[in-house]
């Protein structure tokens, strides 16, 4: 069984039971999330083992993470419980003011989680996994976090990470700057076309392809949202079109993409087939609420491709 490590820092989500502004929302569902959380949940789900390296308060929300992760069967010895600043939690606001569309406000600055650091990363977890994986958020959160990916990229065998820009937690300028600097250590780049616009300044798949090629990157993922994603490794092109499927919430999908298709990836599945398996295990994401709440394994991956057709 292929041995990932991802860093990241998990959190607790408050997902809006109603539409509208967060001020007149009365109800809310609790939830584990987390880019790098979400991705270890999914590459388990598919075969692989996944330890994340984190922190996360010695609270009821960091007890919270522990119980669930543990619970999904993630390897959870590498997250230290820090007694000197809480989880971070976040809340999500639906279709409002832009139908379709969520927004998330966080509460995490200085949370146990951005005081992930080097000291963290233990050398022997890093050099024996088969894989290292972060994204973008995660050296968003703080200079010790940010270091601490920086550490174990340099160190691994193999890396994937996923740009995951957010710009309530950086800049458009630092974002490009920062993740520029960890591309001679990426393998594998998981991006869309807002962040590469962000990052190379241009957005079209091979305009994209064109501006990663100038990086030792070796497999591309272009995720697409519902139209599906796109694999570009050594020449070859593959693209899986996405599924119509009702949508409840859309947070996560791009994590449920990552995992799964990182976790297939290194498991030495087709790269046709991974992708498959990815663009159905988001597609499935995006019809409940909660980031970890629809992790599908591979045989429900593969009841969802054989028996659901769209439209009938
Ligand atoms: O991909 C889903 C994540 O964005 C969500 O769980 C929150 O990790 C998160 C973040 O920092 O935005």
């Amino acid at each position: 069984m292929p041995k990932i490590v991802a860093l990241g820092e998990p959190m607790v989500q408050f997902n809006a039971l109603s539409n509208g502004p967060l001020r007149h929302v009365n109800l809310f569902e609790k939830h584990v999330a987390g880019s790098e959380a979400n991705f270890c949940a999914h590459a388990v789900r598919t075969g692989s083992e996944c330890a994340l390296i984190a922190r996360v308060g010695k609270d009821e929300f960091g007890a919270t993470i522990m119980e669930w992760l543990r619970g999904v069967g993630v390897d959870i010895r590498h997250i230290k419980v820090d007694r000197d600043a809480p989880t971070a939690v976040y809340f999500v606001q639906r279709n409002f003011p832009v139908p379709y569309r969520t927004e998330m406000f966080y509460y995490r600055k200085g949370s146990a989680g951005s005081r992930l650091n080097p000291e963290d990363v233990d050398h022997s977890l890093i050099t024996t996994a088969d894989l290292i994986h972060s994204s973008g958020i995660t050296l968003a959160i703080s200079l010790s976090a940010r270091e601490a990916v920086f550490k174990a990229f340099e160190k691994a065998k193999s890396t994937s990470f996923d740009t995951n820009v957010r710009l309530k937690l950086w800049s458009a300028e630092e974002a490009r700057e920062t993740i520029l600097k960890l591309m001679p250590d990426i393998g594998l780049l998981i991006t869309d076309r807002e962040d590469s616009k962000v990052l190379f300044g241009v957005s079209e798949f091979p305009e994209v392809v064109k501006r990663v090629s100038e990086y030792p990157v070796r497999v591309l993922l272009f995720k697409e949202g519902p139209k599906g994603a796109t694999v570009f490794r050594e020449g070859e092109v593959v693209r899986v079109p996405g599924y119509s499927v009702p949508v409840e919430d859309v947070l996560g999908a791009g994590d449920a993409m990552a995992g799964t298709f990182v976790s297939l990836y290194i498991q030495g599945f087709e790269i046709k087939e991974a992708l498959s398996y990815a663009v159905a295990a988001a597609s499935l994401k995006v019809t409940v609420r909660g980031d970890q709440t629809a992790t599908p394994d591979l045989e429900e991956i593969k009841k969802f491709l054989l028996e659901y057709k769209p439209g009938e």
